[in-house]
């Protein structure tokens, strides 16, 4: 049978404890993986081959879980792009996100695993179940679709909404200039009307915060699907909107996340700022 949205309670369960179970493995794995003398500096491959291969390990082992368990989902994971299912279900996984972090032993990364129904993309999802695993603290945020968040099993829920001038703002970065350039140009502007903003390093924990309260608000350019899929309903499921500029849904266009009120109004800002433009180089400089 093909599932459709939404999902029985029974069935919604099931995929958000698999999800769970699916990002501890992983985690233990990744956790245990990571050799204590990464050197950092200027050898380049052989650090950037570690992380490479973890992520590699840690998407194999949850594609393997997958096809053991639901052999007929389909799963579209960061280092394998998509193997298409046939039962309407799609697991989005990042097996490693916030993988500078890992590299560099911040203890800010996550595996993060969901399930969604309809074309896997985020203009098109439904998100039915997530987890977020942090690895190095072994936080893990679960959410389903119409069943609230927890974080370790406790409920949580985002800030009421404070003014912009009082609200911390989490945002990242993307890898390449022509999007830095740009995302710098906004965080100028940003910067003298917020409280604070931090850069955590993982999207998925950055909204995983915000739905624990630790930020008031985010937004960021360049998401990936597997970035977004998880960690997207727990920030929705404790109270966030998550949105994109223009009316369109959150993507890798723009993504802004908090209690609707400050989030409508950072929208607008960014909107004005141009925020989902990239900013190529001046030829003239
Ligand atoms: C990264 C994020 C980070 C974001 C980067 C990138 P990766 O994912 O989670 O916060 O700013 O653009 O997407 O590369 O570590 O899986």
């Amino acid at each position: 049978m093909t599932e459709t949205s939404p999902l029985d309670k029974a069935t919604t369960q099931r995929l958000v404890v698999l999800a769970a179970d699916l990002a501890r493995e992983a985690g233990d794995m990744v956790r245990r993986g990571r050799p204590r003398d990464v050197v950092v500096a200027a050898t380049k491959s052989s650090p950037i081959d570690v992380v490479t291969a973890m992520d590699l390990a840690s998407e194999a082992l949850i594609r393997a879980r997958i096809a053991a368990v639901r052999p007929d989902d389909g799963i579209l994971g960061e280092e394998q792009g998509l193997l298409p299912g046939s039962s309407g279900i799609t697991w989005v996984i990042d097996p490693i996100d916030g993988t500078v972090n890992y590299l560099y032993g911040i203890p800010a990364y996550a595996v993060s695993v969901a399930a969604v129904t309809g074309p896997p993309r985020p203009d098109a999802w439904t998100v039915v179940a997530g987890c977020v695993h942090s690895v190095a603290d072994g936080r893990v945020w679960t959410a389903g679709l119409g069943k609230g968040a927890r974080c370790d099993g406790s409920p949580v829920q985002v800030n009421d909404p404070v003014p912009l001038a009082q609200s911390l703002l989490g945002t990242g970065f993307g890898y390449t200039a022509d999007r830095r350039r740009g995302q710098a140009r906004v965080v100028a502007a940003l910067l003298p009307q917020v409280r604070d903003i931090r850069r955590i390093g993982s999207a998925a924990l950055d909204l995983c915060t915000l739905a624990s309260g630790g930020l008031d608000l985010y937004y960021e350019r360049g998401l990936q699907p597997w970035d977004l899929a998880a960690a997207s309903l727990v920030a929705q499921e404790a109270g966030a909107l998550v949105l994109g500029l223009r009316g369109v849904p959150a993507d890798e266009a723009m993504t802004v996340a908090g209690p609707e009120l400050t989030v409508r109004a950072l929208v607008a800002l960014l909107e004005d700022l141009d925020a989902d433009r990239d900013e190529p180089a001046d030829p003239t400089v």
